[in-house]
């Protein structure tokens, strides 16, 4: 009886052990996570207006139409560049650039200018820069490539927000039914958006579905392109490589490249929904497309390294795998939704 007794007690005790034991390790597990998730900022009053040159010598400051909202920019004022029949919207997220944009401005406004008349417009995010990017653009805009009003359009951000942050407040505030995102450093050619066109235009059909079409660069491991980036540099890009396959997108090769193509459509169902600011926002925005079935095709383009990278190899790379976890820990675990705007 009394060992009976005993071994009853026992038993009750291992068990209650094991339960305590799993339920503090899911409670710590997810409070870590949640501690861990994040959420973009709203943006400040002064960030929703943008600048531009007025064609006179002076700047002008205005509105920016939200693509949620569905305003391409319908308040028709004084432009007399019909807004609505904009097609394509450039979003170049930059952060300290003055030395290295303007060539990647010169090479996207010769072929802007080129393939589609007037029907286009860039809207350079300056993420907090410290180094006048934003004058130095509309400087250029107006005594170099000598635009019109509108078709430059300077962001600044008071306070920097990784370049996440900058593409989803940009693509937010497009007049374009496309909107691409491009890095400043013209590591792509930008002649290969009509390649992303041509693409996104099969993908979205005659109903003009949701579509994102993305540069790769996944046909050019082998080339000098990569082979010749330093050691550590790419020792970095496998293992970044193997924890984005490991966490999740295995159908796409190249996740990080900084040309993609969105219609307006498939902005609005992303990027409301984007919680990364940090550099792995790619892997959240393709996480996102592949939960809501947007199709995607990748599109080998023209790339080439471009000194001067903003990255920080050793604190960028950990914050990468860091926030690569966290994101699909916590779409699991339902801290990040993609059925409610964050
Ligand atoms: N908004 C924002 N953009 C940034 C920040 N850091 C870099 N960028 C932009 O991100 C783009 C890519 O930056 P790079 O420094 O060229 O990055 P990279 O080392 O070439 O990285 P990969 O292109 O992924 O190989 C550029 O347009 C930068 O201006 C930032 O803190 N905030
Ligand atoms: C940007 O420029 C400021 C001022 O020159 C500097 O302190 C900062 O480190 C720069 N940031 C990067 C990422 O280059
Ligand atoms: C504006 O650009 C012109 C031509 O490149 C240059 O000469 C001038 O110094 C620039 N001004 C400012 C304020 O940057
Ligand atoms: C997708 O973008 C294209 C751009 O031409 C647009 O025509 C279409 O309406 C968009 N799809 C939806 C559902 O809005
Ligand atoms: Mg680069």
């Amino acid at each position: 009886m009394a060992f009976n007794d005993f071994k009853q007690l026992q038993n009750v005790d291992l068990k209650g052990f094991l339960t305590t034991a799993a339920i503090g390790l899911i409670v710590s597990g997810y409070l870590i996570i949640y501690l861990l998730s994040h959420t973009p900022r709203l943006p400040f009053d002064e960030e929703l207006e943008y600048q531009t040159i007025d064609g006179k010598g002076g700047l002008v400051k205005k509105r920016l139409p939200n693509v949620c909202r569905g305003d391409s920019n319908k308040n028709k004022s004084n432009n007399d560049n019909n807004d609505e029949d904009i097609l394509l919207s450039v979003v170049v997220p930059s952060y300290n650039e003055t030395k290295r944009i303007s060539h990647m401005l010169a090479d996207a406004i010769a072929v802007l200018q080129k393939e589609m008349a007037h029907r286009w417009e860039i809207i350079i995010v300056d993420d907090g820069s410290k180094d006048g990017t934003s004058e130095y653009c509309l400087n250029l805009s107006e005594k170099v490539f000598q635009l019109q009003e509108g078709q430059l359009r300077v962001v600044k951000l008071s306070q920097n927000r990784g370049k996440g942050g900058a593409v989803r407040h940009g693509l937010l505030h497009i007049r374009g039914k496309y909107g691409l995102f491009a890095d400043a450093d013209g590591a792509s050619q930008f002649n290969d958006v009509s390649k992303l066109i041509e693409s996104i235009k099969q993908l979205e059909g005659p109903q003009g579905k949701p579509a994102v079409a993305i540069g790769s660069r996944s046909h050019m491991v082998n080339t000098d392109a990569v082979v010749k980036r330093s050691f550590i540099r790419n020792l970095l890009m496998y293992g970044l490589h193997t924890l984005v396959f490991v966490f999740g997108i295995r159908s796409i090769k190249d996740t990080q490249c900084g040309f993609k193509l969105f219609n307006r459509s498939a902005i609005e169902s992303i990027f409301p929904y984007l919680h990364t600011e940090g550099w792995i926002f790619d892997v959240e925005i393709l996480m996102l497309a592949l939960r809501k079935k947007i199709p995607i095709s990748e599109v080998a383009i023209s790339w080439h390294e471009v000194d001067g990278s903003k990255m920080d190899l050793a604190r960028d790379s950990i914050n990468m795998a860091k926030d690569l976890v966290v994101i699909r820990m916590a779409y699991i675990l339902r801290i990040y939704r993609d059925d409610k705007e964050c």
